[in-house]
C-alpha cells in the first residue's frame, strides 16, 4: 500500500486507516482509493476488527479527488474509469467507521467522511464542496448526503458557492458528532470506536444497516427492515449474553456470534 497506512491492531478491536499522501494534501486518486477499498473490505473480514477509523493528518484528511488526474478527462474516460464501482464499494462496509476529521475535507474529502458512519473532528476542520469553482458538481453523494444531514437551505449554499464551514458550524448544523482540540481527535476517535467494540458485533453490524436503511426507503418500508434485522440479533448468542449479563449486574463479554 503506497499512499494509506493500516494498522490492524490499532487497538483492541480497533483499525485505523490513515490517508497517506501529505503534500497533496491527501487529494484522492484513483490508486489511494483502490488501496482504501481494498484495506476495508480485508478489515470486514478481520474477525478480531470491530471498529475501523479512517483519518488523515492534521492539515488534511483530503482536499478533495486528485484534480491533476482528473483535468484532461473526458465524459466517456470517466465513465470507463468508473470510480463510481470502488464509492459504493466502500460505502458498504459492513463494520462501523468513524471518520477522524482534521483539516481539509473538501469534494470528495468531504463526500468521503460523511460516508463513513460518524465524524470527530479537530477545530481546525472545514468542510466543503468546491467543486462548482472547477465547473463541475459534487459526485460522490455530496449533494445527497450534505443535504440530508444539514437540510437544503444549508447545503445549496455550500454547493452553489464552494464556501467552507468550520468544524463549530459543522457540529452545529449537525454534520459531525464532536469537535475537540487539534491533539485530542484521534484520541476522542478511538473513545467513540472502543464504546462501540465493547457491543455485540452482530448487533452493531444489523444496527449500522438499519440506521442505513433511512436513507434509502420509506418509513414503512425502514421499520419493516429494522424489524428483521431486531429479530435477527435474538438468533445470536451476544443476546443470550447481553440480555443475561444485565440481569445477573455484570458487564457483557460479547463474541460476535
Ligand atoms: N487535487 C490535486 N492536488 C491537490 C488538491 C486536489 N484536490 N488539493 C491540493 N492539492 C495539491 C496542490 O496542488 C499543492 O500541490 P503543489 O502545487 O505543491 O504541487 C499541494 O496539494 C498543497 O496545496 P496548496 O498549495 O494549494 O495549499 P493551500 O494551503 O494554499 O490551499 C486548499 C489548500 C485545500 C484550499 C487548496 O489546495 C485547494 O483549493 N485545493 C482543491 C480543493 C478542491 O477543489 N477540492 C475538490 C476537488 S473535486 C467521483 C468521486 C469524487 C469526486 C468526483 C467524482 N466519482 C466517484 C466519479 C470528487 C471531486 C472533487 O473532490
Amino acid at each position: 500500500m503506497e499512499f494509506i497506512k493500516l494498522n490492524k491492531a490499532y487497538a483492541e478491536h480497533v483499525a485505523l486507516i490513515e490517508l497517506n499522501r501529505p503534500k497533496e494534501l491527501n487529494a484522492l486518486n484513483l490508486q489511494l482509493m483502490g488501496e482504501l477499498r481494498d484495506a476495508l473490505q480485508e478489515l470486514d473480514k478481520t474477525d478480531e476488527v470491530r471498529v475501523i477509523i479512517v483519518t488523515g493528518n492534521e492539515r488534511a484528511f483530503a482536499a478533495g479527488a486528485d484534480i491533476k488526474q482528473m483535468a484532461d478527462n473526458n465524459a466517456i474516460d470517466m465513465l470507463m474509469i468508473d470510480q463510481f464501482s470502488t464509492w459504493d464499494q466502500i460505502r458498504k462496509t459492513k463494520k462501523p467507521v468513524i471518520a477522524a476529521v482534521s483539516g481539509f475535507a473538501l469534494g470528495g474529502g468531504c463526500e468521503l467522511a460523511m460516508t463513513c458512519d460518524m465524524i470527530i473532528a479537530s477545530e481546525t476542520a472545514k468542510f466543503g464542496q468546491p467543486e462548482i469553482k472547477i465547473g463541475v458538481t459534487p459526485g460522490a453523494g455530496g449533494t445527497q448526503r450534505l443535504t440530508k444531514a444539514i437540510g437544503k437551505a444549508r447545503a445549496m449554499e455550500m454547493v452553489l458557492t464552494g464556501k467552507f464551514i468550520s468544524a463549530e458550524e459543522a457540529l452545529s448544523f449537525g454534520l459531525i458528532n464532536k469537535v475537540v482540540p487539534v491533539e485530542m481527535y484521534l484520541q476522542e476517535a478511538l473513545k467513540l470506536a472502543l464504546e462501540i467494540a465493547s457491543m455485540s458485533p452482530v448487533a452493531v453490524q444489523l444496527a449500522k444497516e438499519s440506521v442505513n436503511r433511512s436513507f434509502e426507503t420509506h418509513l414503512d418500508e425502514g421499520l419493516h427492515f429494522e424489524r428483521k434485522n431486531f429479530y435477527l440479533t435474538f438468533a445470536s448468542e451476544d443476546q443470550t449474553e447481553g440480555m443475561n449479563a444485565f440481569v445477573e449486574k455484570r458487564k457483557a463479554n460479547y463474541k460476535g456470534k
